[in-house]
């Protein structure tokens, strides 16, 4: 079944994916395995065929549609696996001139799956917008999502934003084209993926 889910992925079935999700569930096979089996491992194999040329930005987001169509039957179960309780409030979204947002959302439902309060700012949001929220908000983290070189440098913005008007928030940062090195230069805390971003803001 998870095949199948991987499989749907990579050939953009938006109405089978709904289907073998839901088998699956049924089954007593976890969210968690859903995803990471699953759901993930399809759209690996999209990226892997982008990046060589073989499909293009269309297949791309008929994938990435149905990703979101699975992972939408999922969120349920995969934001009750974690605690309930409530750890501190958190804003996250993906910075200027970037429209990625599978995996901000991903880490926005395990943050709310370990107890925290997530308001999802969205996708291509610029760095006053996100010190703005943070202090409107009080929030205790701001998390940044970015998946181009292009747009990770986005990040500094908001970091040196925060300081410069004195919002204690904690910056987190992650995406595919970053590294911890990175995140240092820029004094953000990052993580590879959204199990490590939980460990992390539970560490902080
Ligand atoms: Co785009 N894209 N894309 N794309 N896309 C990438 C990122 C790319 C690596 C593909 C490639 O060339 N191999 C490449 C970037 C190259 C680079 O800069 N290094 C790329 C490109 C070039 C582009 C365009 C420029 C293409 C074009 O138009 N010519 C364009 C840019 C648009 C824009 O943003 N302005 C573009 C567009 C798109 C679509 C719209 C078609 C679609 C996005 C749809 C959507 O998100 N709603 C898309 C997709 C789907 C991808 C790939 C194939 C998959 C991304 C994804 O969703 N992965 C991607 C290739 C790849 O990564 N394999 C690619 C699944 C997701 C679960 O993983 O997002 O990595 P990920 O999130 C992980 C971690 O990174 C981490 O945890 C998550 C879960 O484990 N993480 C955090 C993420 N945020 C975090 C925040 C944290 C902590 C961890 O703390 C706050």
């Amino acid at each position: 079944m998870l095949n199948k889910i991987a499989d749907a992925v990579k050939n953009y079935e938006i109405d089978a994916i709904e289907t073998y999700v839901s088998a699956a569930l049924t089954s007593g096979i976890s969210a968690k395995e859903i995803l990471d089996e699953g759901l993930v491992k399809g759209m690996d194999d999209i990226g892997r065929r982008f990046s060589s040329g073989e499909v293009f930005v269309p297949e791309v987001l008929m994938a990435a549609n149905t990703m979101q169509a699975g992972m939408d039957l999922i969120r349920e179960e995969l934001v009750a696996s974690g605690d309930d309780q409530s750890r501190g409030r958190v804003i996250i979204g993906t910075v200027k001139g970037d429209l990625h947002d599978i995996g901000k959302k991903l880490v926005g439902m395990m943050f709310e799956g370990a107890g925290y309060e997530v308001i999802d700012l969205g996708v291509d949001i610029p760095a006053e917008i996100f010190v703005e929220e943070a202090k409107n908000l009080d929030v205790d983290f701001v998390g940044m999502s970015a998946m181009l070189t292009t747009t990770m440098t986005e990040m500094k913005q908001v970091v040196d934003l925060l300081k410069t008007q004195n919002v204690r928030a904690v910056p987190l940062v992650g995406g595919a084209p970053l590294t911890a090195e990175f995140a240092a230069s820029i004094g953000a805390n990052y993580s590879h993926d959204a199990a490590s971003a939980v460990d992390l803001i539970k560490s902080l």
